[in-house]
């Protein structure tokens, strides 16, 4: 190419990529003032699902009391983590085909710094694990056995964590042993949308982000995974920047839903970074699943994925692919549950 026609073909492309973004500058938080924290001593939490709430109220004692967004977080999820009625989270949880609970989680501050185990046994706060990897290993991620022996040579105790009723479940499962990721709903919608056998109830991973009083902003993200996987499937819930992604220049976001489809689009980055050119947290997780969508012509009206995400104004919001997935809100204003607006 002469150099003439390559000057023109480098102008041509500078002029395309300067026209389409005034977003090449507010791309970087820093030259936006809009995305500066203005709530600051207005603490915020939100997380999945309506059982969010009880996990709210004790990342808000946390919150009030002048503590970290990581300490909230970590104490919000261990709600969950620790009720054996809860067969999505921790204890209770639906095990994998092979009748063992695994369990993944991830936990990110505001420093970028972060932590993961995925494929744990044995131990009921998952996110603890997640967070001694971010504080105590030089790795942000621990799998299988590895993840259990650095729990155990860090004082945790081993649990079983599968529950008669869990137990009971998974044996009737496996009289046709069909694999069929129920689409998970909430409440009222529980009884219209394919649930799991049996119509029980199915909530889900619980993930969590929260700002503090002092402005930061952090995450957490813990779950069984999708009852009856295949043993060592991972899902998004552990990897950083799928199921959990916290920006504290820009806000943080959290998944729920088909692992699988998260992970493709790398889910929760990508609602950071939707964010970050500006697009409200609604909007933004709007734009994710739309892209989850868009991946899957057919597929995606057979399963289930919800995001969630605040900003660094304190503002948050949620959008799911299908009906029935709701969100638990807790700030100085109010202590809500709403049901996320949806493609379906
Ligand atoms: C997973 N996202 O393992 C998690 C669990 C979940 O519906 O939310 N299931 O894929």
């Amino acid at each position: 190419m002469s150099d003439r026609r390559a000057f023109l073909k480098f102008s041509l492309l500078t002029s395309a990529i300067l026209a389409s973004g005034k977003s090449l500058l507010a791309n970087d938080s820093r030259r936006n003032p809009e995305l500066q924290p203005t709530v600051k001593d207005n603490p915020i939490v939100i997380s999945t699902w309506d059982f969010g709430k009880e996990a709210n109220k004790v990342a808000w004692k946390v919150l009030t009391g002048g503590g970290r967004a990581l300490d909230a977080v970590e104490a919000g999820v261990m709600v969950p983590e620790a009720d054996p009625e809860n067969q999505t989270v921790g204890l209770g949880g639906r095990p994998d085909r092979d009748g063992r609970v695994t369990l993944d989680a991830s936990i990110m501050d505001e420093n970028s710094k972060c932590g993961a185990v995925t494929c744990l046994e044995h131990i009921v706060h998952a996110i603890s694990v997640a967070r001694l990897v971010m504080e105590k290993s030089p790795h942000v991620m621990l799998a299988g056995e590895g993840a259990l022996r650095f729990a155990l040579a860090n004082g945790f105790k081993k649990e079983n964590l599968l529950t008669e009723k869990s137990e009971q479940e998974w044996k009737e499962w496996l009289k046709e042993s069909k694999y069929s990721p129920a689409v998970n709903t909430e409440n009222q919608y529980h009884k219209t949308i394919n649930c799991l056998p049996g119509g029980k109830l199915n909530h889900d991973t619980i993930g969590m982000v929260a700002m503090d009083k002092s402005g930061n902003l952090s995450g957490a993200c813990t779950t069984s995974g999708l009852a009856y996987k295949m043993h060592g499937r991972v899902g998004d819930s552990p990897i950083i920047g799928a199921g959990l992604y916290v920006d504290n220049e820009v806000g943080a976001a959290t998944s729920t839903g088909m692992g699988e489809e998260v992970i493709r689009v790398v889910g929760s980055h990508l609602v950071v970074e939707l964010m970050r050119q500006g697009l409200s947290p609604e909007e933004a997780c709007k734009m994710a699943v739309e892209r989850v969508a868009r991946k899957n012509p057919e597929a995606h009206k057979n399963f289930q994925i919800g995001f969630i995400a605040l900003n660094k104004k304190g503002e948050y919001g949620g959008y799911a692919l299908q009906k029935g997935f709701s969100f638990a809100v807790r700030n100085g204003n109010e202590e809500m549950i709403y049901y996320a607006k949806s493609m379906y």
